[in-house]
């Protein structure tokens, strides 16, 4: 099972996947980080597709075409805001893992890559959130045989360090 995880750092807009994910905010309608990042990867038809979603409540997800990225579709999901973790977040973030999940075994998608989910300027801490997606990766190869590559996007070297650590643990 471990053999479908990879870990690599870089920008999640230059994967070439069937889905990549984006850490979206509940409007959908862009914004800062990998959310903005994505926004201008794909051109303008992105938005457009968002405006008819209506938006997304913490933890769901959405799928909408990549457009001009490599990947060809986005799955945006909305990760908790970090209020020092006694507010639910953890089983928020496990949701939007969950969802993503879902949704590509829905649409038929065997590859999917993920960013740092509420790392950034949610504030989620990184050991704790990695450990969450990594753990929702195990579950999800095991509910879903046809998975067949589950990628973390890594945008620093040391989150890629965290990612490969805590995946000893999880993947024993
Ligand atoms: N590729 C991969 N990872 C990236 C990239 C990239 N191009 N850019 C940033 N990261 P953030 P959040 C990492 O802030 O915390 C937006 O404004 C980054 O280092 O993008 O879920 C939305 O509209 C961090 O580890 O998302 C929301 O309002 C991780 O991606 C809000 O930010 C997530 O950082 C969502 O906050």
């Amino acid at each position: 099972m471990r053999e479908k995880v990879d870990i690599v750092q870089g920008d999640i807009t230059k994967v070439a996947v069937d889905a990549i994910v984006n850490a979206a905010n509940s409007s959908l309608l862009g914004g800062g980080g990998v959310d903005g990042a994505i926004h201008r990867a794909t051109g303008p038809e992105l938005l457009a597709e968002c405006r008819a979603l209506g938006g997304c409540p913490t933890g769901a997800a959405k799928i909408t075409k990549g457009y001009r990225l490599p990947a060809r579709h986005v799955i945006h999901t909305v990760g908790p805001v970090w209020h020092g973790g006694g507010s639910g977040e953890a089983e928020q973030l496990r949701s939007c893992y969950r969802n993503c999940f879902r949704l590509a075994h829905e649409n038929g998608l065997t590859g999917i890559a993920f960013p740092a989910i509420s790392t950034g300027v949610y504030g989620y801490p990184k050991g704790p959130a990695c450990r969450i997606a990594l753990e929702e990766a195990k579950a999800a190869l095991a509910s879903y045989p046809e998975l067949g590559k589950i990628i973390f996007v890594a945008f620093s070297a040391e989150d890629a360090e965290t990612y490969r650590e805590t995946m000893q643990e999880v993947f024993l």
